[in-house]
């Protein structure tokens, strides 16, 4: 099972870089990564198992931040009408995007970044997203609120991009143009 000390940290270079499409169907070893990806989340989400294995609790993990590059990362959380959103992202693309954008108010986090890095981190509000599941199959979602936020940032992580990047260097609180803070 993925345990913290798998977990490559700020400065290690695969976290900086491109990682490459996925081709069907998934090796062996494709498979054990997706499933481990997801089964880290949902593990870390259980506070015994969190506790008993010293799990930093999380909503979405990349392959980058597993040494792998391979285009693909689980997210496992609730929208806001609190339906489950659970799944392993293969050759995950944005096919279309709100012009709005949106912002979590306390900043964001990163299971590879040991600090707290202060500012608005600006997304598109509302994503149309495009990937391939485990079992091959494609799939079309329409994302807002904390998914579409959660997609954005492992997506991000596949192409060597870290939350911070994205930070207003001058003033990280400076208003976002065209944005609602998440939650309003
Ligand atoms: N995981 C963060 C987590 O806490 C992702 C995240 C995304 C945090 C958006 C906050 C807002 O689950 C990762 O860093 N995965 O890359
Ligand atoms: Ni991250």
């Amino acid at each position: 099972m993925i345990l913290m000390e798998h977990i490559i940290r700020e400065g290690h270079p695969t976290l900086r870089a491109r990682a490459e499409e996925v081709k069907f169907p998934l090796t062996e070893e494709d498979r054990k990564l997706a499933h481990d990806m997801l089964e880290y989340l949902i593990n870390s989400q259980n506070p015994e198992i969190a506790e008993k294995y010293g799990l930093r609790s999380g909503i979405g993990l990349a392959a980058n931040q597993i040494n792998s590059l391979k285009r693909m990362f689980a997210l496992h959380l609730e929208d806001d009408q609190g339906e489950l959103l659970s799944f392993v992202a293969i050759n995950p693309k944005i096919v279309s995007h709100s012009v709005e954008k949106t912002y979590i108010p306390s900043g964001e986090g990163c299971l590879s970044v040991d600090r707290n890095v202060p500012g608005y981190v600006p997304r598109y509000a509302r994503i149309t997203v495009k990937f391939w599941t485990i079992d091959g199959e494609e799939k079309k979602l329409r994302l807002k609120g904390l998914p579409a936020i959660a997609f954005q940032h492992e997506l991000d992580h596949l192409n060597g991009v870290m939350f911070y990047d994205h930070i207003n260097p001058e003033n990280p609180f400076a208003s976002v143009p065209d944005s609602f803070p998440l939650g309003d």
